[in-house]
């Protein structure tokens, strides 16, 4: 694992590297160091690893930007700032593996753009999400304007922003927040369980899901078509994928699970 900064823990499960927010005594509070630490975390995952989770220390997940950072910067320092945090997210969410974000406690401002980066969310009961950046008189700046959203959409965002409202796990599993809402203190076995799934997938498989998949979404619908056929012919030839139809088809595939 590269060095990290004292706010960060990484520690390998098996195929799955878990990444933890240490930053308790500061309810998790992004600074600096903790900002690009995650980006050299994705920048260089040791080899066999397949997925990453993605969780914070403490009673919460994360509570945004250190506010103690702030005052000294200028306008185009604060531009800097905003595209270092672009850096560090766009490692997680267009980086090579996918990312589970296991959500607890506060989720707010640059916390909630961190936990947007990653490609599935888990929330335990106690979580809770709120964008305060206009009573903080400031902006959001590390990609929530882009990233939000395409969960949730414009609107909700532009009025989460303007009234500062607070919503809570249940409310967030109904919005598009989180994929799973689970019990306080299940998270992080939830997330390690979906993380394990994952990097069991065929590896190009998650590379289309997680790098091909957005951008059709968000392209025309013939170039849509175009890049799909090929990433499905791609798949269909690769060697990884002929023996898992043959396992399937000789029984020893698994099948779907009833839910
Ligand atoms: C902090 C921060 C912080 C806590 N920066 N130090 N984010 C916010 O506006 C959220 C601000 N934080 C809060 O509203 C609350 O702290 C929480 C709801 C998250 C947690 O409350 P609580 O009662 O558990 O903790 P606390 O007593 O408020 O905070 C404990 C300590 O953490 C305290 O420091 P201490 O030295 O007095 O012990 C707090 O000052 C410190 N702390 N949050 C710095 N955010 C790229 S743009 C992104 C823009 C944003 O993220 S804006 C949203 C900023």
């Amino acid at each position: 694992m590269p060095k990290l900064p004292p706010t960060l823990h990484a520690e390998r499960r098996g195929a799955v590297a878990v990444l933890t927010l240490k930053r308790a005594e500061k309810r998790n509070a992004l600074n600096d160091p903790t900002v690009q630490g995650i980006e050299a975390f994705f920048a260089a995952l040791p080899e066999g690893i397949g997925a990453v989770v993605l969780a914070g220390e403490g009673e919460h997940f994360s509570a945004g930007l250190d506010l103690s950072e702030l005052s000294e910067r200028d306008v185009m320092a604060g531009i800097a700032h905003s595209q270092s945090w672009h850096r560090a997210f766009e490692r997680i969410e267009f980086g090579t593996v996918p990312v589970v974000a296991v959500l607890h406690g506060a989720v707010v401002g640059g916390g909630l753009e961190l936990a947007a980066a990653a490609h599935v969310r888990v929330a335990e009961r106690s979580a809770f999400y709120a964008l305060p950046e206009a009573s903080r008189g400031i902006f959001v700046g590390g990609g929530g304007s882009v990233r939000l959203p395409a969960l949730i959409g414009a609107s909700r965002v532009m009025e989460m922003m303007l009234t500062g409202r607070t919503f809570s796990a249940e409310d967030g599993q109904a919005l598009g927040l989180s994929h799973y809402v689970v019990e306080n203190g299940a998270g992080l076995a939830k997330g390690l369980e979906l993380a394990q799934r994952i990097a069991g997938n065929a590896p190009f498989t998650n590379f289309a899901v997680m790098q091909l998949l957005p951008r059709i979404a968000r392209s025309d619908p013939a170039t849509g078509f175009a890049t799909e056929a090929l990433a499905a012919g791609i798949a269909q030839g690769d060697e990884e994928a002929k023996a898992r139809l043959k396992a399937f088809l000789e029984k020893r595939g698994p099948k779907v699970a009833r839910s």
